[in-house]
């Protein structure tokens, strides 16, 4: 099978990539990647340039919205083109929303462009659950709930789910959208709060918490999430919609307590600063249709994932100080040099 990625140098791109490649020796990789901030070719080392899978996997920069790029790329052949490039950080959305509008809908729209052209045999959309906005103490989000977007990256997101929608109805494409819940594992950019938290509580920096703490995520394994990908591929059904959730709701509170107990850290290290703009309360996934229609479950708990992901950084330090001491560095004084603590 032949394969276009899209924001595979990013964190659940990268994951997928290394999933795929060395879980099917049938799978060949393209991976588009423009290397914004987020994008890292250090997360692909494991293949790039390894005699054993270079005649598989080939990497290109580039942006999705460069059309002739696209084109160019798409005409080459592909049986399924799965776009993970995204700007994906809410925070940096409420900063400055034109990239995430430029990326996020423009660059999907004109991806949907060259799959119409060139009849690729499947689209998927790796969306987000995000774009059903927020839940009150009970229920959960089913496909079928309304798109009630919050931020501006969720916006974005709900947006090139639209396009998606459209071009499969007026084109029959064959477009599949997955809406996932909060990932986290290796290869995560530590401006996510799990990996910022680690890595600064194993710095002994505070964890800037925002609002009460009581903010609700339901958070999945990568790995699991990758799964999930592979088999709505292969088994998914062309115009449907599937969540995919890890059945695992969590307080940040209740998961900031059990880093620092982890890793052995006290519990001042924690930090109220002023809450996020527009800052969702709780997300819950229904994923009883992929559950029974594709026979895909989560196979990580909670226990278990954060704990391969604690070891990770705690054995990948080089990897992300790099980041922390890089560019990020500004970014991570002016975002929260603006929270002061409450
Ligand atoms: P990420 O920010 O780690 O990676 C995004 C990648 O896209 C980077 O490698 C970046 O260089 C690349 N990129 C950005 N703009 C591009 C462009 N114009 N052209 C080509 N490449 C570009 O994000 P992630 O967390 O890996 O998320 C991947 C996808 O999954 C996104 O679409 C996101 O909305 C979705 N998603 C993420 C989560 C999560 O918890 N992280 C949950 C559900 C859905
Ligand atoms: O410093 C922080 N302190 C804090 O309390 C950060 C960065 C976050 N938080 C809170 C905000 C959220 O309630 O932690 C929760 C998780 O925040 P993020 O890691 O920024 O994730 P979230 O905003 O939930 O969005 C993520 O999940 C869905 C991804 O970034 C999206 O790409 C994905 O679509």
């Amino acid at each position: 099978m032949k394969i276009l990625v899209t924001g595979g140098a990013g964190f659940i791109g990268s994951n997928y990539i290394l999933f795929m490649l060395q879980t099917f020796p049938d799978v060949q990789i393209t991976n588009v990647d423009k290397l914004t901030y987020a994008g890292n070719l250090e997360n692909l080392s494991a293949i790039e340039c390894k005699d054993s899978y270079c005649s598989r996997y080939r990497f290109i920069k580039g942006d999705i919205v460069d059309r002739i790029l696209i084109d160019n790329l798409l005409s080459q052949g592909f049986d399924a083109v799965i776009n993970f490039a995204a700007e994906s950080h809410v925070d940096r959305s409420i900063e400055e929303a034109g990239i995430f509008i430029r990326t996020n809908v423009l660059g999907t729209q004109i991806l949907l462009e060259g799959i119409k052209k060139y009849k690729v045999g499947r689209f998927i959309q790796i969306s987000t659950d995000e774009v059903y906005g927020s839940l009150g103490p009970e229920g959960k989000f089913t496909e079928e709930s309304y798109l009630k977007p919050n931020s501006p990256y969720s916006a974005s997101k709900a947006g090139a789910d639209l396009i998606c929608r459209a071009y499969f109805k007026t084109f029959s494409l064959p477009v599949i959208i997955t809406r996932c819940s909060n990932n986290y594992g290796p290869y995560q950019f530590p401006e996510k709060v799990i990996p910022l938290f680690i890595t600064n509580a194993i710095e002994n920096i505070p964890l800037p918490l925002y609002g009460d703490g009581l903010n609700i995520r339901d958070w999945i394994y990568v790995e699991d999430h990758c799964r999930a990908i592979d088999l709505v591929l292969r088994k998914g059904k062309v115009g449907e919609i599937y969540n995919i959730g890890g059945n695992c709701e969590r307080t940040n509170i209740t998961i900031t307590q059990m880093i620092l107990e982890k890793l052995n850290k006290p519990k001042t290290l924690i930090t109220f600063v002023k809450d996020r703009p527009g800052h969702d309360r709780r997300y819950a996934i229904a994923a009883d249709k992929i559950e029974k229609e594709i026979g895909w479950k989560p196979a990580h708990s909670f226990e278990t994932g954060i704990d391969k992901t604690i070891t990770w950084y705690l054995n990948n330090k080089s990897w992300w100080e790099k980041i922390k001491s890089g560019e990020y560095r500004n970014y991570y004084h002016q975002m929260y040099g603006n929270r002061s603590s409450l």
